[in-house]
């Protein structure tokens, strides 16, 4: 069982040599912990501070008298406080050995090593934020591009906790009457048409699901590896779209041995771009480990950019690179246009769309990120639109909501009886409980908090 009686403490900000550096108390006894440590100038002691206000003075080892480091002191007293809870935050010098002293110190004073993402979870037991919220906080943290950042502080603020709610509530209302009929079997009362109910409920989860989709898009970011055989210009077209000269280009087949990795914003989709070694025969080893990669780069792409170049004749290894993505969405990427056209490439990979570059001047660089950007979005709704979702464990529990709500709405129709309908309308409002945290167990919150780092 997780506990609130105890006082908790870490180092809230990144180890490493910083300007200042946090150490963060949450508890009752937070306060008094801080006081057994910390001086005013003069020596004087802490003494009741104003709640979130600013305190000069040092910490100081009390067995000792040994001052450990001149800080400022926040008192923040509960209920206002990320924890809800009395919170005191310690700001020392940003040197990892002043914070390990302090966090020592408030050991050997009283307080507990806090787990990772505690104040968080603490947060969330008292109610002030709920689970959904809790978890946007570290994709805020994580937010690789505005866009991303925009969905998790969204969440962050509640937008999709009220929209599950909402959902959750018409579900609730609609059981309730379900119920009213299995408990009073003997006025033998009919099914209440709850149907409207749970046709709206279902085109909300839709609604919602299609939006998380996205989301995971924003949140996570599209891995997309760029292969082909050698020399027809993957890493130029990798410099290209990071306008960067990041990877070595060359006349020489082979040229890319490994596989490097950079991250592109396009339109606020995070582009995990993948240059990869050029894949054909060959005899020595160290090419060979990389096309070994190239290979295992392809099978793990969400996309890939399928590079041919069209003013040399295609090649047995431009067969082999086709067949090798067959099963991944794919653009074929046509380079060197600014050279005379060798062969007719719109017969390579048909189903796939062609786009026609030069990665050496530029010409067609446009048109390949809006094809990047419909082919990730299927063509069905603009990057511009702020999806609320963005989390792969929300999409499961609508996924199972809508298919409970759906299992609901036959068994109505078939006329199946009023707890086979129930029993539907309970699993769907519990899946969307665990969204919020009506119903998380303490193994789903282990398992969310423990992704945090210690001190958030
Ligand atoms: N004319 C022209 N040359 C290009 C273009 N793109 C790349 N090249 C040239 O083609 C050669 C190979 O380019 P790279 O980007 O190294 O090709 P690669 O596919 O990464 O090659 P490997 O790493 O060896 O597999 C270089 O000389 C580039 O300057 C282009 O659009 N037009
Ligand atoms: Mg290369």
């Amino acid at each position: 069982m997780y506990t609130l009686d105890d006082t908790i403490v870490a180092i809230s900000t990144p180890i490493g040599e910083g300007g200042i550096g946090i150490v963060r108390l949450s508890g009752p006894e937070a306060l008094p912990i801080a006081a057994r440590l910390f001086r005013r100038p003069g020596n004087q002691p802490l003494g009741e501070p104003e709640s979130h206000k600013l305190t000069y003075g040092h910490v100081l080892d009390p067995a000792s008298g040994r001052v450990v480091d001149e800080v400022l002191l926040a008192y923040m007293r509960a209920p206002h406080t990320y924890t809800r809870q009395d919170v005191v935050e310690i700001n020392a010098h940003g040197g990892i050995v002043p914070l390990r002293e302090i966090v020592a110190l408030c050991l050997k004073h009283g307080a507990r090593t806090a787990n990772e993402g505690e104040f968080t979870l603490r947060a969330f037991l008292s109610g002030r934020l709920d689970l959904a919220q809790a978890e946007a906080v570290l994709d805020v943290i994580r937010a690789r591009t505005e866009a991303s950042l925009r969905v998790a502080v969204d969440q962050l603020g509640g937008r999709l906790s009220a929209r599950v709610r909402e959902i959750r509530d018409g579900l609730v209302g609609a059981l309730a009457h379900v119920e009213a009929t299995i408990d009073f079997p003997e006025e033998d009362l009919p099914i209440p048409d709850i149907d409207p109910a749970l046709a709206q409920a279902e085109r909300q989860l839709r609604d919602l699901l299609q939006e998380a989709d996205r989301g995971m898009i924003y949140r996570q970011g599209i891995r997309t590896a760029i292969v082909g055989r050698p020399n027809v210009g993957k890493s130029s077209l990798l410099n290209a779209l990071l306008r960067m000269e990041r990877a070595i280009v060359t006349p020489i087949p082979g040229t890319t041995r490994d596989t490097l990795e950079e991250l592109v914003n396009l339109q606020g989709v995070p582009l995990v771009l993948v240059d990869t070694a050029g894949i054909n025969e060959t005899q020595d080893v160290i090419e060979q480990m990389g096309i070994e990669r190239s290979r295992r780069s392809a099978e793990r792409a969400d996309l890939v950019l399928l590079v041919v170049d069209g003013s040399e004749p295609p090649t047995l290894a431009d067969e082999q690179v086709s067949a090798l993505t067959a099963n991944r969405p794919t653009i074929v990427v046509v380079n060197k246009s600014d050279l005379p056209a060798a062969w007719d490439t719109s017969t390579f990979r048909p189903d796939a769309p062609h786009v026609s570059i030069s990665a050496l001047t530029g010409a067609g660089l446009p048109a390949l990120e809006g094809c990047i950007i419909e082919t990730v979005f299927s063509g069905g709704v603009t990057a511009s639109d702020q999806p609320v979702a963005s989390n792969p464990r929300h999409r499961d529990a609508f996924r199972r909501a809508l298919e409970h709500v759906a299992d609901a709405r036959r068994a109505l129709t078939q006329g199946l009886g009023a707890d086979l309908v129930a029993i539907d309308l309970t699993e769907a409002t519990n899946a969307l409980g665990q969204v919020t945290g009506e119903t998380a167990s303490e193994d789903l919150l282990d398992t969310i908090f423990s992704n945090f780092c210690i001190g958030k």
